[in-house]
């Protein structure tokens, strides 16, 4: 795709995110209709079934050719990557959605042939959109975000999965002494957009393809590593541990969670 599609694209994007935020907060003190998936704290609202099912149909009017994966289940079954791939996430933080009416986003990556081509995640409350790719370079809104200085993991906050946390995985009791805080804000999207702002250094969770795709695209525009935590490249076909992180901080942060020598 040159220059002028992914601009485009892009474009379009911002717009089906930007639609689809402007209706979920037209709608937000409308009485919910909430399910769990796979336990009590994983949820679905009747707003994220509606918002997944307009924006594939937006994106389906556009590209028809294209993939599309979402996390409701309205999309294709993906099984491999090749061509003009969508991500979907129509709310991202769900139980912040349900609990606070806050902290929560709706994310669209787009990858072609595997490779992150463009990423937009929209704060919905905030209004603030975060969009761009390697073609582009990343913007809010309209502003352009340069790469963030590089802190050390002793002088940066680490945002990570409150399961995580509680179960002491990859020694992140020492990760949290060892940073100089931890953050856990309930929402993938938002913790990208706290990286993407220099905000905070790292973010370790377990995460599926649509609560990646988007900020991952971002990220690396910006000189950040996303990868399995021990290293190994994302396979956006499935879920897994993720870490995210400014340069500076992989290796210690490897260093202490997966207890390698430094
Ligand atoms: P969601 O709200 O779109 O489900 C913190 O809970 C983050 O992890 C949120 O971005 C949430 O996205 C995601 N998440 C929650 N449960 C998950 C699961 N079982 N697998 C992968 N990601 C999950
Ligand atoms: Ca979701």
């Amino acid at each position: 795709m040159d220059k002028a599609e992914t601009a485009l694209l892009a474009l379009r994007m911002r717009d089906w995110v930007s639609q689809a935020g402007a209706h979920i907060r037209h709608h937000i003190h409308d009485p919910l209709h909430v399910q769990t998936k796979s336990s009590r704290k994983d949820l679905v609202t009747n707003l994220d079934k509606q918002t997944e099912r307009d924006l594939i149909a937006a994106i389906r009017t556009e590209y028809p050719q294209a993939q599309i994966m979402g996390e409701e289940g309205s999309g294709d079954h993906v099984t491999d990557l090749k061509g003009l791939v969508f991500f979907v996430d129509p709310i991202d933080g769900t139980m912040n959605f349900v609990k606070q009416k806050y902290n929560f986003a709706i994310m669209i990556g787009a990858y072609i042939d595997g490779a992150p081509h463009v990423g937009v995640i929209l704060n919905v409350m905030r209004q603030e959109l975060y969009w761009g790719g390697p073609q582009l370079g990343v913007f809010k809104n309209e502003t352009p975000i340069k790469a963030v200085s590089p802190l050390s993991l002793e002088d940066g906050l680490f945002g990570i999965n409150s399961g995580m946390l509680a179960y002491d995985r990859y020694h992140s009791h020492q990760l949290f002494k060892t940073s100089a805080g931890m953050r856990i804000l309930g929402s993938a999207g938002i913790e990208y957009i706290q990286l993407l702002e220099g905000r905070q250094v790292a973010y370790l969770s377990h995460l599926a393809p649509w609560d990646v795709a988007a900020g991952r695209v971002m990220a690396e525009t910006l000189g950040m590593s996303v990868s399995r935590l021990d290293g190994h490249p994302l396979d956006m076909l499935s879920s897994g541990d993720v870490l995210i992180a400014t340069a500076p901080t992989v290796a210690d942060i490897r260093a202490i969670a997966l207890d390698q020598p430094r």
